[in-house]
């Protein structure tokens, strides 16, 4: 019995697997984390260090009455507290959701309401976002500040004093394949994002691709750019990695190409996973930078979010002599499902074949399963190791995802003769700017509370840098007069509200919003009338 419970710790707690263990491997004195902040001043953490500072963070938790299942964020850029709150959340059972820094207080207060959090970990910048939706928040009863003091009085905690007076052990509890673990929202295009809850289970999946997809071994040096708001930043920037013990680079800078191929020559990066908009930025950027630049060491570049274009691979293939892996994956499949790896015959614009064990089909909208050649709803048959769990507070939207053994992603495709799969798009409305997903429904909703506005409709556009932009056909109140002071009021409240990368690229006034005779935007419409293309059926439309 006791065993048996020593066995479910190890194998069946991410963090577990991601800090303690590493250590009984006789790793705890390897690096695990080279944190580079945004002036270039490095820090190394061990797997030691790793280890202690989530097991002081998990006893923090403990202290404050956190308990097992309770929901907590973080909220926080890239930062050594976010890695050691998340395996600290994860060691005690308890959720861990992770938000982008650029989120409003809008899509905040979506995200910490319908979970239910009990608390979030963030820093002094971005604590009066917090601060201005608290008094709609009675759950959350935990602020944790990681530059900041504490006034527990106001259920506002120091970081440092919190985790100063913890202990450096931690007993982890016996933790079990489908004990949740992680909750990232994700958009839709009508209603509110969804949580997306992940298991302690889902390491294997990330463990897995990350062996077996990006290749990582032992003397591996890798990069990960993703933010941990979002799904690569956790399984690949995190979980998959470090349960494998490897030696991961994180860099608190923005993007720059020179600083990022400066990065990866002088840190002697071998794995380095980013996505196509960054992989275009670069690509638009002085050659020599990267002709001039050692880059010896780098054995495979992986990419992940958006289509990547033939065009990045041809410039990879010229500039650095190196394939770029495309990977496909969601949120709700937790870890790799289809992908290019070294070793593998790559076509330029295919996002290549299933991973070990997974077994997608191209199904039509009748559930029939299509032949090679044919385009429709890309479908994955259940039973992954990886896979969501629920959407939270939404079983119903999860139950609409499956049908007859498969779970429907939302995206279209097909399949060539070789086994190859092609991303054809998304049979929904939900914009993909720069690897994030937007809801449409989110932005038009903010637009809706700007007194000048009647109405709205948001679409995604085709751009060459960001593969989607958000374009915003906004119907002004009668006589108000579209103006630049305007389109900068509208600009900066979407962003206050939703995010930064949710504001409209593009603003443009029109007399009426097309809706079908139940009232819903025809998005299809909008993006006619932007592309100039035939509007198709128009036969439900109210204008
Ligand atoms: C990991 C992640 C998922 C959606 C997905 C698809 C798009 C992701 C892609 C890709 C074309 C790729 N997507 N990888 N499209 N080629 N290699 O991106 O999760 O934020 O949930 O987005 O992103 O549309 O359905 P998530």
């Amino acid at each position: 019995m006791l065993e048996m419970q020593n066995e479910d710790k190890v194998y069946g707690n991410i963090a577990y697997a991601c800090t303690t263990l590493q250590c009984e491997r006789g790793l705890g004195n390897k690096t695990a984390m080279r944190w580079i902040d945004a002036h270039g001043g490095k820090t190394d953490f061990t797997f030691n260090d790793l280890d202690r500072e989530s097991n002081r963070f998990a006893n923090a938790l403990d202290s404050l009455g956190v308990t097992k299942g309770d929901i907590f964020f973080t909220f926080l850029p890239k930062t050594p507290e976010q890695f050691f709150a998340f395996l600290g959340i994860l060691k005690a059972q308890v959720i861990c959701g992770t938000l982008f820094s650029n989120f409003g207080e809008e899509a905040l207060l979506d995200r910490l309401g319908d979970s239910g959090a009990a608390g979030i970990v963030t820093r002094k910048g971005l604590f009066k976002k917090i601060m201005r939706i608290r008094g709609k928040l009675p759950k959350l009863k935990y602020i944790i500040l990681i530059d900041g003091d504490g006034e527990p009085e106001r259920g506002v905690f120091g970081y440092k004093d919190l985790t100063a007076a913890a202990r450096d052990e931690y007993e982890v509890q016996p933790t079990t394949a489908d004990t949740p673990s992680v909750l990232q929202y994700t958009s839709g295009s009508t209603g509110k994002p969804k949580g997306v809850l992940h298991c302690h289970g889902s390491l294997q999946g990330q463990m897995g691709t990350a062996r077996d997809v990006l290749g990582l071994r032992h003397d591996d040096i890798y990069w990960c750019t993703a933010d941990q708001g979002w799904i690569t930043g956790t399984s690949y920037g995190i979980i998959g990695p470090w349960s494998l013990g490897i030696t991961q680079i994180h860099y608190g800078g923005g993007f720059d190409a020179q600083a990022w191929v400066d990065l990866l020559a002088r840190e002697h990066v071998t794995v380095w996973y980013s996505a196509p908009t960054a992989l275009r930025m670069l690509m638009r950027s002085d050659e020599t930078i990267f002709t001039s630049a050692d880059l010896s060491e780098l054995r495979s570049i992986h990419s992940v979010g958006e289509p990547l274009n033939p065009e990045v691979i041809a410039w990879s293939r010229r500039v650095m002599n190196r394939d770029i892996y495309d990977t496909w994956f969601q949120t709700e499949t937790g870890a790799i499902m289809i992908c290019n790896r070294p070793g593998m015959e790559i076509f330029p614009g295919s996002m290549g074949k299933p991973a070990t064990g997974i077994e997608p089909a191209i199904v039509a909208d009748d559930g029939t399963i299509l032949k090679d050649g044919e385009q429709g709803n890309l479908c994955i048959k259940i039973g992954w190791p990886s896979m969501f769990s629920t959407y939270l507070n939404n079983e119903s939207a999860y139950a609409s995802k499956f049908k007859n053994g498969y779970y429907y992603t939302g995206d279209t495709a097909r399949r060539d003769a070789n086994g190859y799969y092609w991303f054809m798009g998304r049979s929904d409305d939900v914009i993909n700017t720069a690897g994030h997903l937007i809801s449409p429904f989110e932005i038009e909703s903010a637009l809706l509370e700007i007194d000048e506005i009647a109405e709205s409709g948001v679409i995604g556009a085709p751009d060459e840098l960001l593969y989607e932009k958000v374009v915003a056909f906004v119907h002004l109140h009668e006589g108000v007069v579209p103006t630049k002071d305007l389109e900068l009021k509208i600009r900066l409240h979407v962003s206050n509200k939703a995010s930064s990368i949710a504001t409209p690229q593009e603003i443009i006034f029109c007399d009426g919003i097309p809706k079908n005779k139940s009232g819903k935007i025809m998005r299809r419409v909008l993006r006619a009338r932007y592309s100039g293309a035939d509007i198709g059926d128009t036969s439900t439309l109210e204008i």
